[in-house]
């Protein structure tokens, strides 16, 4: 299976790296509006076809999907290109400024007949993803009451530098994976309220948001995020979690201590990721959410499956990051059909 991947900056690499390692797939074909970084990236994977122009890389084709690591801003018309040309899509979160430019790009895909994921990565984390199976599983009954937790100070702007500049930071770029653990875990939700706050004034959005979601199922969660928060150990970037359910509990700790009571039972296992070849600490956890995401990806495309975090299904995660902002602003609870 052939891909192209569209955007060669801070992320990308860990997304080339992954589906370097995956059997079958090769990426032909890389663009990037910039030069220097698509000779860098063209350099280190050794991927002779480059272009600065999306456009015309759809237009020579040759390949059977595309993965788009760009900013948010570009993402409609590249996957509206990318249907154009009649390729599988992977799109990188926040998949789109707004829930019209997301609904617009889940009907481009869908009247082209081709796949379309979002590369939401979080929920795949395996340490997350042991949660989530223990949940689905019923090791502690039904859940009435969860916490899914994500407090740091790591410097995530040296890395990332557009992140301190947008009106809109925290809930956008980082609460959106933590929502979405709260979608994997506790289904769709009827109504979020949000408080959020700016601390680091060298910042323009906010950098604390603490949200509290009714599920529909019947479970509540309280979904807090920080990137102002100094305390040691740093656990950038895990994302901890307490969950309470009819028949037990379920706690996944600093250093991915997994512990679930239930049954009479009281169970602690490590459930830390592995570091891949190409990977660095503290990244490794979530550079492997990558291959997994990717390879899940390809196994729906080989197999014809929907991808667990398709287009359609994101539409519900980009919901709540805009209720949850729309919350903010007016200080109400806001029920999710509003958005
Ligand atoms: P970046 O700014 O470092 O890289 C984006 C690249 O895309 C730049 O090199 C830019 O020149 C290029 N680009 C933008 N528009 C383009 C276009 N129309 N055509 C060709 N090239 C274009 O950004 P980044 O930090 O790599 O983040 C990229 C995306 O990945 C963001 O949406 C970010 O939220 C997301 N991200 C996801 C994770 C995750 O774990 N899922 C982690 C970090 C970043
Ligand atoms: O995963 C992300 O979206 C990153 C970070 C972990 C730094 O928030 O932007």
């Amino acid at each position: 299976m052939k891909g192209a991947l569209i955007g060669c900056g801070f992320f990308a690499r860990n997304q080339l790296h992954a589906w370097r390692d995956i059997d079958g797939v090769e990426i032909v074909a890389i663009c990037d509006r910039d030069e220097g970084r698509l000779g860098e990236a063209g350099d280190q994977f050794g991927i002779a076809r480059r272009y600065t122009d999306a456009n015309e890389m759809f237009a020579d084709g040759g390949f059977d999907f595309v993965d788009i690591a760009t900013t948010a801003p570009s993402h409609r018309p590249l996957v509206e290109a990318a249907a154009r040309a009649g390729v599988h899509i992977i799109c990188q979160k926040p998949f789109a400024e707004n829930m019209a430019d997301a609904r617009a790009m889940v009907e481009a895909a869908d009247a082209a007949g081709k796949v379309l994921m979002v590369h939401e990565n979080f929920r795949w984390q395996s340490a997350v993803r042991a949660a989530i199976d223990a949940l689905r599983q019923g090791v502690i009954g039904m859940p009435f009451f969860g916490r899914v937790s994500f407090r740091s100070g790591y410097d995530v702007y040296a890395g990332q530098p557009y992140l301190a500049e947008g009106k809109r930071f925290i809930i956008e770029d980082l609460g959106i994976h933590i929502l979405d653990i709260a979608r994997a875990l506790f289904g769709e939700v009827s109504t979020i309220t949000a408080s959020t706050k700016r601390v680091n004034p060298k910042i323009k959005g906010e950098d604390v948001a603490t949200m509290l979601l009714v599920h529909r199922g019947g479970a509540t969660s309280v979904v807090d995020c920080s990137y102002a928060t100094r305390r040691e150990p740093e656990t950038f970037p895990q994302t901890l979690l307490e969950i309470d359910g009819t028949g037990g509990t379920l706690r996944l700790d600093a250093d991915y201590r997994l512990t679930i009571q239930a049954a009479g039972e009281n169970e602690t296992r490590d459930v830390a990721p592995p570091v891949l070849s190409w990977a660095e600490r503290p990244w490794h956890n979530i550079q492997e959410s990558v291959a997994i995401i990717e390879q899940h990806f390809i196994d729906c495309l080989r197999e014809g499956r929907v991808p667990e975090t398709s287009g359609a299904d994101n539409l519900n995660t980009l919901a709540l990051v805009e209720a949850a902002y729309l919350s903010a602003a007016d200080g109400r609870t806001v029920r999710l059909e509003e958005v």
